[in-house]
């Protein structure tokens, strides 16, 4: 299949996803064709298979506003046309969804009837999606893509709570590269961050309020006083330097390193103990799979699709959002026993393989050639 990819082209979880998913379809043998702003931070390498158009916008001084999504579908127009893709697939609805369809709108006039995929990832829906200055826009985007997809059953179910859907919306969970994401032997870096074989504690996103980036310097907090421990910060974001500000106030900031933005985020998760998640609002959190994939536990909330990926009790714990006391407690009731620590890496992994890459990917393949199938069928009902 010839296909297009639209996302984010940054270190966010839906642009993580859909760049793997393009990378892996390629490795598969389809043409994949990023539509993007900037060439995407993990599309870093070269295959016959792979292409990458970039969108750019005029900065015309009338412009206040640079009009990005005219210029995504302006880019989505010329890319169908000339690539003859068979289906576009956009991650994130706002603006990648109504983009998409306007482009499909135009490329009818050119005789050209290119079926769109949508794959909803969670803040487009739970956070600025059903916000009133994009609400309308989003229902009618998704209910006009030919496939709509989300990440988790919760996210579907919050779909439909907050909007008007009347399309089938089919759960194909994030996946992970085991080739990628497993135990590197990373002895001599553990070393360094803890040379008195203290624990080490992670947490990585991008550091949006709602990642409840302070819960997590909270915690550490209340580790320490238990368990001799260091935490790794990896990423960057807004809330940074209020957490940074907070290890001060908390008398930590000896024990925690902000590492910043990371490649090989990997590499930092094998020489970690225990990955620390306790956002807000997440649809599935795909930072957590990447830790148990590499024998890490979790310690998260219960927001969103979470508990669809951590198993209370097995692979890690499950607390309400803010409930620091809690996730301290059960933190330490992992850490403070090798044997209890050592089972729940073991649980970590075996769920996380249920995430791997060969058994998710053709389940995106299957859904493209079905959406493909039934936009040829609709497009001869019409012509009869
Ligand atoms: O987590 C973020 O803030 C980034 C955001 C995105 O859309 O890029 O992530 C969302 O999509 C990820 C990939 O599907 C999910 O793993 C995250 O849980 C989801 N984030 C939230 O729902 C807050």
């Amino acid at each position: 299949m010839k296909i297009g990819i639209v996302c984010y082209p940054t270190f966010g979880g839906s642009g993580v996803v859909a760049t793997e998913l393009g990378k892996a379809l390629a490795d598969r043998g389809h043409q994949v064709h990023f539509v993007t702003y900037n060439q995407p931070a993990r599309l870093d390498l070269f295959s016959e298979n792979l292409f990458y158009h970039e969108v750019s916008v005029s900065n015309y001084p009338l412009f206040d506003f640079p009009p990005y999504e005219l210029a995504l579908a302006s880019r989505l127009v010329d890319v169908v046309r000339h690539e003859q893709l068979d289906v576009l697939h956009v991650h994130y609805a706002i603006p990648h969804a109504s983009a998409a369809f306007m482009a499909k709108q135009i490329l009818m006039t050119y005789g050209i009837y290119i079926p769109v995929v949508t794959t909803l990832h969670g803040t487009d829906i739970t956070l600025v999606g059903k916000d009133r200055t994009f609400k309308p826009v989003v229902t009618f985007s998704i209910n006009q893509s030919d496939g709509v997809t989300a990440v988790s059953q919760n996210l579907k179910e919050d779909t439909y709570k907050f909007f008007d859907i009347k399309k089938d919306i089919l759960v194909i969970p994030n996946f992970i590269d085991l080739s990628r994401f497993s135990l590197k032997p990373k002895d001599h870096f553990k070393k360094a961050i803890a040379p008195s074989g203290e624990k080490i504690l992670v947490h990585t996103s991008n550091f949006r309020k709602v990642k409840r980036t302070e819960d997590v310097v909270k915690i550490f907090a209340k580790v320490i006083k238990k368990i001799p421990s260091k935490l790794l910060m990896v990423g960057d974001g807004p809330e940074r330097s209020m957490c940074e500000q907070l290890c001060r106030d908390l008398g930590v900031t000896d024990n925690v390193r902000f590492l910043g933005k990371q490649d090989a985020v990997e590499e930092i998760l094998s020489v970690s103990d225990l990955f620390l998640m306790p956002s807000q609002s997440e649809s599935f959190g795909l930072a957590a799979l990447e830790a148990m994939a590499c024998k890490v536990p979790v310690i998260s909330s219960n927001a969103g699709g979470l508990p669809e990926l951590n198993i209370d009790g097995v692979t890690g714990f499950l607390k309400e959002p803010g409930d620091v006391e809690g996730m301290a407690e059960k933190a330490i009731f992992i850490l403070e026993d090798e044997e209890r620590l050592a089972k729940f890496k073991e649980n970590a992994l075996a769920h996380a393989k249920e995430f791997e890459l060969s058994t998710i990917l053709p389940k995106y393949e299957n859904f493209y050639l079905e959406v493909i199938e039934q936009n040829k069928a609709k497009l001869f009902n019409q012509q009869l």
